[in-house]
């Protein structure tokens, strides 16, 4: 047997590069290679050859089997990235294209509020804090001033999660307010500060002014000279950005929390004549927010030291004032996931709130 090597690997090369398809590619990958293939079946005469001859058709036709193997991993890399070329234009979409209105989804009130009233603090200076909805006991209550006993936690109906076996403060709890992330911060930011903490709240109460889970926005200043006159200055301009509302009176009740000192519930000036509720203006007022001069008890659990800082802090239910806002009658139905609620009181989730552009669609 005389084998023509060069001829058999240049005519084998030439089918495999004209595959036109991963799977020709495949039965030539057999025709060639598998155990009826071509060179197969060229290896199973070198037995009838003397050994000199059989070392030179064996290497030769290695050196065939090489090259073919080498062709067919190179045709293959072509074909597959042609057809995932194929396969991109064919499931390509354009993102260009508007929405179908029947289909177009829409923004929760409780999440565009949260972007209101981020972009209102954003634009003051505030930046955003965050941390998780389990928190210990400690970092809940203790260092907010309210220790083991204190009848504060009864107010809070806290779901527990942990009784804590390394102790009181280590039991953990759905947290009951944000300001386990305004701790976070002052246990591990050197002030001035001066953040935000929006997000998930719980508490085992369930009627038609309560759910179990809620949603609140914190806020904390620190600086040397951090005054009570700051606090009635941001909440102000807050009030008057959120309602969009120029002069929105506001009225500062003093009141008590354990974390505050001195404490005051914040009412708005509102009318409900007719029936209906007119925010910043009329002789009528309502309660929107609590806030207070951060105890120095409070500073000082957390590593700030109170004779050299002090701050505000502040506090206000998201769902409230989306209801007083936008009309929305009944907390409960927030939780609904009712899509003809959302139709009703959501929003275009493409509009983003910003003071410049105006915060509502
Ligand atoms: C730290 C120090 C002080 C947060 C504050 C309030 C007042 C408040 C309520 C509003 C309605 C809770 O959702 S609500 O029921 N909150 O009145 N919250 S001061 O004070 C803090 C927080 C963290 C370290």
């Amino acid at each position: 047997m005389t084998i023509d090597a060069d001829a058999l690997a240049r005519e084998l090369t030439e089918r495999i590069e004209a595959a036109g398809d991963l799977k020709a590619l495949d039965a030539l990958r057999v025709a060639a290679l598998g155990k009826k293939g071509r060179i197969t079946a060229e290896m199973k005469q070198l037995g009838a050859l003397d050994a000199e001859a059989r070392k030179a058709a064996g290497q030769a036709l290695n050196a065939v089997k090489q090259q073919v193997t080498e062709a067919i991993e190179r045709r293959r890399a072509v074909l597959e990235d042609a057809a995932l070329e194929a396969q991109l234009a064919a499931e390509s979409v354009d993102v260009s294209l508007p929405v179908r209105p029947e289909r177009q989804g829409k923004l929760h009130p409780i999440s565009q509020t949260m972007d209101e009233i981020i972009a209102i603090f954003g634009q003051m200076g505030f930046a955003v804090a965050e941390g998780p909805d389990i928190e210990d006991d400690y970092k809940n209550f203790t260092a907010l001033n309210i220790p083991p006993e204190h009848p504060a936690r009864q107010m809070h109906d806290t779901f527990y999660l942990s009784d804590g076996a390394g102790g009181a403060d280590m039991a953990t709890v759905l947290r009951t307010h944000t300001s386990p992330v305004q701790v976070r911060t002052m246990e591990t930011v050197t002030p001035p500060i001066r953040v935000i903490a929006p997000g998930r709240t719980y508490r085992s109460d369930s009627d038609m002014t309560h759910t179990p889970m809620f949603h609140q926005v914190e806020g904390l200043v620190i600086d040397k000279t951090t005054h009570f006159g700051h606090l009635k200055g941001c909440l102000q301009d807050f009030c008057s950005a959120y309602f969009e509302v120029e002069d929105v009176p506001l009225r500062f009740r003093p009141s008590y929390f354990p974390f505050t000192e001195p404490s005051a519930e914040v009412d708005i000036g509102c009318s409900r004549e007719g029936g209906e509720l007119r925010i910043g203006a009329g002789d009528d007022w309502l309660e929107i927010l609590g806030c207070g001069m951060v105890h120095p008890r409070v500073l000082a659990m957390s590593g700030v030291d109170p004779d050299e800082y002090q701050g505000f802090a502040f506090g206000m239910g998201i769902e409230r004032i989306a209801m007083l806002k936008y009309g929305i009658p009944d907390l409960r139905t927030f939780f609904d996931a009712d899509v003809r609620w959302l139709d009703h009181y959501g929003f275009a989730p493409i509009e983003v709130p910003t003071l410049i552009r105006g915060l509502t669609p």
